[in-house]
């Protein structure tokens, strides 16, 4: 599927209204979720963190880009989000300490809850305690979503924490971290996208 370059334009533009015009558009001409937010609106975030590493843009543009991309995400996540599963498991997903992107987080949670789980969503700057609390709600699945790299070694210690705790599995992701990272800190999963984290998810309460 091409590029929808009216819709990756407007999330360059951070131009919100444009955004939920073109993804309602699209919608209705039939275009699939998937190549809309893959296609389209993740690369938009991706070039504007090019232009930020070039210096050619600043916080305040990346900000506006991201309140235009949640925008979309406004309209796509309840379409996202239908189940037929009645009786869901429990996730917990947050950002992890010290770091406040949240729309890929917020992306795998509206997926998740597409796939029928039921998910807590713990926010961003997100430390163990709050981790902790889900579990005191009975999930045994915590997500750490990471996107700088000063934030991902705190998902280190998210792993070392559970390490005594069998019946708790911690699933990563994010930006700046991959299969060896994941590895290396010996989570018991990474997705590399939210498609491939439901996935993980899904592999892990099969065997639970
Ligand atoms: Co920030 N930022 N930012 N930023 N920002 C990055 C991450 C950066 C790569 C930009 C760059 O320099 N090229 C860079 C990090 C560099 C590094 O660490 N090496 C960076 C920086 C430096 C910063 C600040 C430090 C800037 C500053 O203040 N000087 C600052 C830090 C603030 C903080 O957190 N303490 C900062 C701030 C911000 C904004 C607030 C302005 C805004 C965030 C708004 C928000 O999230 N509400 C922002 C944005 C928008 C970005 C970029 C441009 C876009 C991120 C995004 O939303 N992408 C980003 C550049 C980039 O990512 N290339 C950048 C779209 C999203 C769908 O993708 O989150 O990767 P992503 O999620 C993917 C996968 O990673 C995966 O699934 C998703 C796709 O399906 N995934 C998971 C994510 N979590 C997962 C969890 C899983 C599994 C998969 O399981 C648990």
């Amino acid at each position: 599927m091409a590029r929808q370059e009216k819709l990756y334009q407007a999330v360059i533009d951070g131009n919100r209204e444009n955004v939920k015009k073109l993804v309602k558009q699209s919608l209705d001409q039939n275009i699939g979720i998937e190549p809309l937010l893959y296609d389209s609106m993740i690369p938009a975030m991706r070039e504007m963190g090019e232009r930020f590493s070039r210096s050619e843009i600043f916080v305040p543009q990346m900000l506006i880009s991201a309140r235009a991309m949640q925008a979309g995400l406004t309209i796509l996540g309840p379409i996202l989000a239908q189940s037929e599963r009645e009786a869901p498991l429990k996730v917990a997903i947050g950002t992890v300490k010290d770091d406040l992107h949240d729309i890929g987080k917020n992306l795998v949670a509206i997926m998740l809850k597409g796939a029928g789980y039921e998910v807590i969503d713990l926010g961003t700057n997100c430390s163990i305690e709050k981790y902790d609390e889900a579990v005191e709600q009975g999930v045994n699945i915590i997500m750490c979503s990471a996107l700088l790299t000063t934030t991902r070694d705190y998902i280190k210690k998210v792993v070392e924490h559970y390490n005594d705790n069998n019946a708790i599995k911690v699933i990563v992701g994010g930006a700046p971290i991959d299969q060896k990272f994941a590895d290396s800190v010996g989570a018991d999963g990474y997705g590399k996208d939210a498609n491939e984290a439901v996935k993980i998810v899904e592999q892990i309460t099969a065997t639970q």
